[in-house]
């Protein structure tokens, strides 16, 4: 007797129930199209479903953190804080599940395995953990820091007390009290978590490789004034925040430090420093452009953290000598404060690398004998749930394979030798470099219309060219390259990864791509090939 699942049919299947799949799934519906989410989780939310560490939460105000597709949405729901925790936003992303009723299209705990185009039909074949699917288009709307970064560290299986990985959080409860806690990494989600853990644990040992910049977040209850005024003007304010170079309204500011008296600029930063939060790195036009105006805003806070940090020796560990925004600028509640509390102990790893986990124990400088060792060590960003995927194209063209050298998509959207295959925020688009649920909409507006606009001009097949790809990739590095970003060590140009291509994948810009974006569908779909013939 045949074993073989059946094959479910539908126009489109969507890969992740996070923001972007989510919408996705509506917009489909919403077209008359039959569609389906597959996630992995045993929920919706992504990121944030995944993200539970203490302290998770937006960076971006949430009055902007959030969808804008629909107008009474946007003003029944009620945010609590200006920046929202994690079990707040993911308490929304349920609410706009249940209020737009999509979890009947969602098949929750099965893990995408393979896809792969048949030529003959025109079509997706589909093999997930669970079962068979066969779709005219796929859809990934898988994230892009979704797939943990998890360093080989010699003898991590050997580690037998509690284990924990940030992008990976349990969803219960974890307690620290009276433990010895260790934590790898110090990007945002360990510059989060570390506060928190500190006044739990008996003794935390941060080890760091590479210092962050951190802003204050200076969070607090919504400002109910606020809250009006926007929502009285909410489709304009979002409009106007499009209009910001990142899509976000704190990083708007058109003044140059070059061109400003530096009292008049150290006052500013003073300002900012105490409100603007992520928009410090804004604050001024030039501080993303001109390396010498980065240096003023990066010397202000390398002195801001000599100053809140008593143990000048550990200030030092703490204080980066790179850009300030070539790593992901990090935003706080108390984390340099942290390093003041006698049971909180900076390692510093450039000097003293991880030599060996035990059971108990980690040998750094000395050995650390510790309860909870806890991994904040990132993610395989933009790519790594694309290429984790068995994804496979024309002619047997894996993805994988076509990405070794650094991946490579038409406006973030498209990759040649893919027919029919869209990303949602892909590399080569805004994405980490914009507010993202905004980017997200964007995208899943475009996709939506372009499979409306193929429908109706009866066009099957859509891929973008190869020339069209590598002109877009051009662009995208030659915008980099006029910024402070490529110079430094980041997961926005791989180099977090051990043998993953050293290639910068966000578009810089996100008026310029709005535009371009809208160009290429006014030139009816310019750069993409419809129903190619072989
Ligand atoms: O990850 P990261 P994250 N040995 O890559 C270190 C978003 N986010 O999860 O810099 C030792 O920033 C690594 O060191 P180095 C946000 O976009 C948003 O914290 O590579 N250390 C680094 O210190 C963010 O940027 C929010 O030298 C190792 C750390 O681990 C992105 O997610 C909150 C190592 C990883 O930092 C990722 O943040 C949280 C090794 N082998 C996250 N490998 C908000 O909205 C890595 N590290 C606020």
């Amino acid at each position: 007797m045949s074993h073989e699942k059946q094959t479910q049919e539908f126009d489109v299947v969507i890969v992740g129930a996070g923001l972007a799949g989510l919408y996705q799934l509506l917009k489909l519906r919403q077209l008359g199209l039959t569609a389906v989410i597959i996630e992995k989780a045993d929920q919706v939310g992504g990121t944030w479903h995944w993200n539970r560490y203490p302290g998770a939460r937006c960076d971006i105000p949430s009055l902007e953190y959030s969808y804008q597709f629909d107008e009474s949405l946007q003003q029944e729901w009620n945010w609590s804080e200006k920046y929202s925790a994690q079990p707040e936003i993911l308490e929304y992303i349920n609410h706009v599940a249940d209020r737009f009723e999509l979890r009947d299209g969602i098949k929750f705990n099965e893990e995408v395995i393979k896809a792969e185009f048949d030529e003959v039909n025109s079509s997706w074949k589909i093999k997930t953990s669970a079962s068979n699917y066969e779709s005219r288009f796929v859809i990934f709307a898988t994230g892009c820091l979704s797939v943990p970064n998890k360093p080989d560290f010699e003898g991590l299986e050997n580690f037998e007390g509690q284990l924990l990985q940030t992008s990976t959080w349990p969803q219960e409860e974890q307690s620290f009290s009276g433990k010895r806690v260790a934590i790898i990494g110090t990007g945002s989600s360990a510059i989060q978590s570390i506060p928190l853990i500190a006044e739990q644990a008996d003794q935390l040992y941060v080890f760091q490789r590479t210092p962050n910049y951190s802003i204050p977040s200076n969070n607090g209850p919504m400002d109910k004034e606020r809250e009006k005024e926007v929502k009285e003007r909410y489709s304009e304010f979002r409009k106007d925040n499009w209009q910001n170079g990142f899509g976000i309204a704190a990083i708007s500011d058109e003044s140059l430090i070059s061109e400003t008296d530096i009292n008049e600029v150290h006052q500013q930063l003073e300002e900012n420093w105490e409100s603007a939060g992520l928009g410090f790195f804004g604050g001024y036009a030039d501080i993303p452009l001109d390396a010498n105006s980065n240096d003023v805003a990066a010397n202000f806070v390398r002195n801001k953290i000599s100053e809140i940090v008593d143990d000048p020796d550990t200030a030092k560990i703490l204080t980066p000598d790179y850009h300030i925004g070539g790593k992901r600028l990090c935003v706080d509640t108390g984390y340099f404060e942290t390093f003041n509390r006698e049971n909180v102990h900076l390692i510093n790893l450039k000097e003293n690398p991880i030599k060996q986990i035990s059971s108990l124990s980690l040998d750094a400088d000395k050995t650390y004998e510790i309860d909870t060792l806890i991994l904040a060590t990132g993610f395989d960003a933009m790519t790594g749930a694309l290429t984790g995927i068995d994804i496979i194209g024309r002619d047997g063209a894996k993805l994988k394979d076509q990405w070794e050298n650094g991946a490579k998509s038409y406006l973030g959207l498209g990759i040649a030798n893919f027919p029919n295959l869209f990303t949602v925020t892909g590399p080569g688009s805004p994405s980490v470099l914009s507010n993202m649920v905004p980017s997200i909409e964007q995208h899943v507006n475009w996709i939506t219309d372009c499979i409306e606009w193929m429908n109706a001009n009866d066009k099957k097949v859509i891929e973008s060219s190869k020339t069209a790809e590598d002109d877009w990739m051009v662009l995208v590095n030659e915008i980099a390259d006029m910024t402070i970003f490529t110079d430094t060590k980041s997961w926005y140009n791989g180099s977090n990864i051990e043998d993953k291509a050293k290639a910068f994948l966000p578009f810089i810009g996100v008026p310029v791509y709005t535009e371009m974006l809208e160009q290429v569908v006014a030139e009816d779909y310019k750069g993409f090939i419809f129903d190619r013939v072989n």
